[in-house]
């Protein structure tokens, strides 16, 4: 290691992985954003809780900031370390540790990715329910360090909801148990929610013990086509009375343009200008007559042009591939992401409020939209046009962001629903937190990092 401060590292934790290789430091320093030039110090991938405390107990005394890291599948640039930081990845730290029946809760490491846990869930018969396209990437520390939502907030909420226990390792290396499983615990501040989408900037998750709860029966995905964004909120309501939905996701058809070039098959004949993608419980005569009658109702009232049902596990998987594949299919135009919500009840006038605003500001930008309607969560993907430079298009989104965060205020919305504000929104995160608010984070931040070496610069300047 040519720099000092790594071999006192390796003195004070002999057996750490650590590297400083070119392509581990370019791999490990970036995330999904693509904005920031990768530049850590070190790359540590620790084995155990014991090498994370000796990690930050050396950190605060060599005054070294610390990225934490775990998929690096964000979308706001919390997970890049573009300044000499060391990353810390939780990779290796990947297994379930324990399953208590009684209680329902998995204890696992941050490192251990979505998808691993829902499988270690499903072998015993349980389910873990947040989930996203991310998930066989991403990895649960991330997730709760984001407070992810996804597909299945409607049904289930937010990883908050789901989240029994936390050990964390404080700035100074200090192990803290928050919460310890107990359902019930007023005694006093509770940390566990502190730390919950607090983006690696007030201490390092390291295990998590999660809730689980009973599988939903099989469920049926039926996809619906819609004339106009206008009554998005009709469908949804027609349906939501009627049933317990899963899922209510909703796309453009600039969204299925890019998803169809892509690869994915066409689902109608026809083109229209909205689509819905929702998800019920299967195999229930019930619900399943229920959503036929919600169906008929909106085709009635002339909210729905066209719909089809899930015949099959692969069909539902083709139907889900249109909504989760987006992110996918847009990446090659360098997205300009914006993630924001506002209560449902106001998603309508808030989206044709945003899509005048944008419209007129860049009449050129190729906007898609997409998102959980039915969680008052909309993603904004703005497509670089090939013919303007990088710095221009960013320039221009940066416009259009602040637009966008001053019809947010208006609608006491915010400007970030679930990807955190990281680096891409803190120069907004005033939109959404009052300056009494702001001030109190971080006074916090100032208590569990006095140094000001975890996550440096994300979410916001000290
Ligand atoms: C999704 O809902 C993810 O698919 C990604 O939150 C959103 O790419 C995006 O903007
Ligand atoms: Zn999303």
């Amino acid at each position: 290691m040519t720099d000092p401060r790594l071999d006192l590292l390796l003195q004070d934790c002999p057996g750490l992985r650590l590297t400083t290789e070119p392509a581990e430091l370019e791999h490990y320093g970036r995330d999904w954003t693509r904005r920031w030039t990768p530049a850590p110090l070190a790359i540590a991938l620790p084995g155990n809780v014991d090498e994370v405390q000796a990690i930050l107990r050396w950190a605060s005394a060599q005054g070294v900031a610390v990225v934490p890291s775990g998929g690096r599948t964000g979308l706001s640039g919390g997970a890049v370390a573009a300044n000499g930081e060391l990353v810390l990845s939780l990779e290796r730290m990947n297994k379930p540790l324990a399953f208590d029946a009684v209680d329902r809760t998995l204890t696992v490491q941050a490192g251990m990715a979505l998808e691993a846990v829902h499988n270690a869930a499903l072998e015993h018969g349980l389910i873990y329910p947040v989930d996203f396209a991310a998930r066989g990437s991403c990895s649960i520390g991330g997730n709760i360090a984001t407070n992810a939502g996804g597909i299945r907030v409607i049904r289930y909420g937010n990883t908050r909801e789901w989240i029994a226990g936390l050990k964390v390792v404080t700035a100074s290396g200090e192990l803290l148990e928050l919460n310890k499983g107990l359902i019930k615990n007023s005694s006093g501040y509770d940390f566990r929610q502190l730390l919950i989408a607090s983006e690696g900037t007030l201490g390092v998750i390291v295990e998590a013990t999660l809730k689980l709860t009973d599988p939903p029966p099989a469920s049926n995905v039926m996809l619906l086509a819609l004339p106009s964004f206008e009554v998005l909120m009709q469908v949804f309501a027609a349906f939501r009375e009627r049933m317990q939905l899963q899922a209510f996701e909703f796309f453009t058809d600039r969204a299925l343009e890019h998803v169809l070039a892509h690869g994915a098959q066409a689902p109608f004949a026809e083109v229209h200008p909205f689509y819905v993608v929702t998800e019920f419980a299967a195999g229930d005569e019930v619900q399943e007559a229920a959503a036929m009658a919600a169906f008929e109702a909106c085709m009635e009232q002339g909210w729905v042009s066209d719909g089809v049902v899930s015949q099959s596990d692969a069909q539902a998987a083709q139907l889900w591939r249109l909504r989760e594949g987006i992110t996918e299919a847009v990446a090659r135009y360098k997205p300009y992401k914006n993630d924001v919500s506002v209560r449902i009840s106001a998603m309508p006038a808030f989206m044709a409020r945003t899509q005048a605003l944008i419209g007129q500001a860049y009449p050129h930008f190729d906007v898609v939209w997409f998102g959980h309607i039915g969680d008052g969560n909309l993603h904004i993907n703005v497509l670089k046009p090939d013919a303007t430079d990088d710095a221009q298009f960013l320039q221009q989104c940066e416009h259009v962001t602040k637009l966008l965060a001053q019809v947010l205020k208006d609608f006491d919305g915010s400007i970030s629903a679930e990807h955190g504000i990281g680096l891409v929104k803190k120069g907004y995160l005033d939109s959404t937190r009052g300056e009494a608010e702001i001030a109190l984070m971080q006074a916090v931040k100032r208590a569990f990092d006095p140094q000001g070496l975890l996550n440096p610069g994300k979410v916001f300047d000290l």
